[in-house]
C-alpha cells in the first residue's frame, strides 16, 4: 500500500468509485461504551462502534483499476474477528468467501460484520431467541442461530433483484437480545426496549425470531418512529385471535393486540398465504374487523406471483409497510422446521418473488419468525428463512439506491 488516504468510515465521506480498502486493527479492542437499557444487557460483550474516530479511522487505498463490479469487492484487513472482508465504497460486507470458505468464520447473518464493528449501519439484523408464546411445538428460541448458520451460503450479488445488498447499504448483525423465557410480559418489554434502542442508531431492523409473539413489541418500536404501519403478514394463520387459554399475549394474538394499541393502519393491512382449519367462521369476521384483508394460499395459484404482488401494492400503496414473515406461510415441504405447520402453503419461489416486490414499497421493517430447527432437516427451513432475509435486504437496498 504505497498510496493511501485516510478517511473516517461511514456513510460519508464514501468514495464514489469502487475502492479497495484496508482496515486498520482496533487500537483499543477492549474499550466498550455502555449500551442503554435492555440492549446493554443483551450485548455486553460487543464493543460499541461509536467508540471514537480513532478506532474507526480506516485507510482507503486508491481505487483499483478496472470497471466497477456488482457483486464483487476487494478485501479488507483485520476487524475484531480478524477475517478478510468484501467491501465496496466503504460498506463493510461479508467475510470474503474466496479466502475463507463459507463453512468457516463468524456465525453472524451472512457472515456480515457485527454492529459493534461498524461506525454506522443502514440495516441491523437482530436476533430474538424467544418461544414462550407458542401454542404447539416449541423450539423457535433456536431460530436466530439456525437462520444465521443457514445463511453462510449467501453471496454478495443478488441477480434476481440486480443488486448487491451489502454494498449499497451497510448491513450489520446486532446479535441477540437477552429475553426472559419464563415471563412473557417481561420478554415483550425487553424486545420493545431493545428494538427502540436499536432504531435510535439504525434506521431499519430485520429481526430473526423467535415465535410470533415478538411482532407486537417490534411493531410498538417501529410505529413509534413511523406512525401506524401497513402490516403485510405472511403466515398460514391469522394471528388475530383474542386469547388462548385466557392468555392475551401469545404467538396467535400479536396483531389483535397491535390493532388495539393503534400500531396498525387498519385500512392497509393484509394476510398472505393463510390456510387450513379455523376454530369457527367467526374467526374471519373478527379478523376483518381489525383491518386485515386476506390473500389466502388457495388464491396464490390463481393469481400467480404477479397477481399477488399487484394485490399487495394496491392495498398498502405508499404507506410505511412492515413485513412479518412466519415461515409457516411456506408449505411444510419447503419449511418443515416450524411450530404449527399446515399443508397447502406457498412455495419458496413464490414467497421470494413476492418479497422482492417490496423494493417498490416503503418498507420500514421486517421480521422472520417461527423457525424451529428441531423439526428441520438439512437446513431446508433455515435456508428458506435466510433467503427471505436476503431478498428483504435486497428490497431495502434497491429502495435506498
Ligand atoms: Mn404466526
Amino acid at each position: 500500500m504505497s498510496q493511501v488516504l485516510s478517511c473516517a468510515f461511514g456513510r460519508s465521506p464514501r468514495p464514489r468509485s469502487f475502492a479497495c480498502a484496508r482496515l486498520a486493527p482496533f487500537r483499543d479492542p477492549g474499550s466498550c461504551l455502555p449500551l442503554p437499557g435492555a440492549f446493554a444487557q443483551a450485548l455486553p460483550r460487543y464493543p460499541l462502534a461509536s467508540q471514537g474516530d480513532q478506532a474507526l479511522a480506516f485507510q482507503f487505498a486508491r481505487p483499483a483499476p478496472g470497471p466497477p463490479l456488482k457483486g464483487r469487492g476487494c478485501t479488507v484487513g483485520a476487524m475484531s474477528d480478524n477475517q478478510p472482508r468484501v467491501t465496496v465504497d466503504g460498506a463493510i460486507g461479508q467475510i470474503d468467501a474466496t479466502q475463507v470458505p463459507r463453512y468457516g468464520g463468524e456465525p453472524t447473518f451472512a457472515r456480515l460484520p457485527r454492529l459493534s464493528d461498524v461506525k454506522s449501519a443502514d440495516v441491523a439484523i437482530l436476533g430474538v431467541p424467544f418461544d414462550s408464546g407458542v401454542s404447539y411445538r416449541p423450539g423457535a428460541r433456536f431460530g436466530p442461530g439456525h437462520i444465521r448458520e443457514s445463511s453462510r451460503l449467501l453471496r454478495p450479488y443478488n441477480p434476481a433483484a440486480d443488486v448487491s445488498p451489502f454494498a449499497v447499504q451497510q448491513v450489520a448483525d446486532a446479535g441477540d437480545l437477552g429475553v426472559n423465557p419464563f415471563n412473557i410480559d417481561e420478554a415483550i418489554t425487553t424486545v420493545e426496549r431493545g428494538a427502540r434502542d436499536l432504531l435510535e442508531r439504525v434506521p431499519r431492523v430485520l429481526t430473526l425470531g423467535g415465535d410470533h409473539t415478538i411482532a407486537l413489541p417490534l411493531l410498538r418500536a417501529v410505529s413509534a418512529v413511523h406512525g401506524p404501519v401497513a402490516v403485510v403478514h405472511f403466515d398460514a394463520h391469522l394471528d388475530t385471535w383474542d386469547t388462548y387459554f385466557g392468555a392475551a399475549y401469545t404467538h396467535g394474538t400479536p396483531f389483535r393486540r397491535a390493532f388495539e394499541e393503534s400500531l396498525l393502519d387498519p385500512s392497509a393491512c393484509m394476510h398472505v398465504g393463510t390456510r387450513g382449519p379455523l376454530y369457527d367462521a367467526a374467526d374471519l369476521t373478527g379478523d376483518a374487523a381489525v383491518g386485515f384483508q386476506i390473500l389466502p394460499a388457495t388464491e396464490a395459484e390463481h393469481l400467480g406471483t404477479r397477481g399477488m404482488i399487484e394485490a399487495i401494492a394496491a392495498r398498502v400503496t405508499d404507506r410505511p409497510v412492515y413485513v412479518s414473515v412466519d415461515v409457516d406461510v411456506l408449505d411444510p415441504a419447503f419449511a418443515p422446521g416450524t411450530g404449527t405447520p399446515e399443508a397447502g402453503g406457498l412455495t419458496s419461489r413464490e414467497l421470494l418473488a413476492v418479497l422482492r416486490s417490496f423494493a417498490n414499497l416503503n418498507l420500514v421493517g421486517a421480521d422472520i419468525v417461527e423457525v424451529a430447527p428441531a423439526y428441520d432437516h438439512a437446513q431446508i427451513t433455515g435456508i428458506a428463512a435466510a433467503h427471505v432475509g436476503y431478498d428483504l435486504l435486497s428490497a431495502l437496498a434497491l429502495r435506498k439506491a
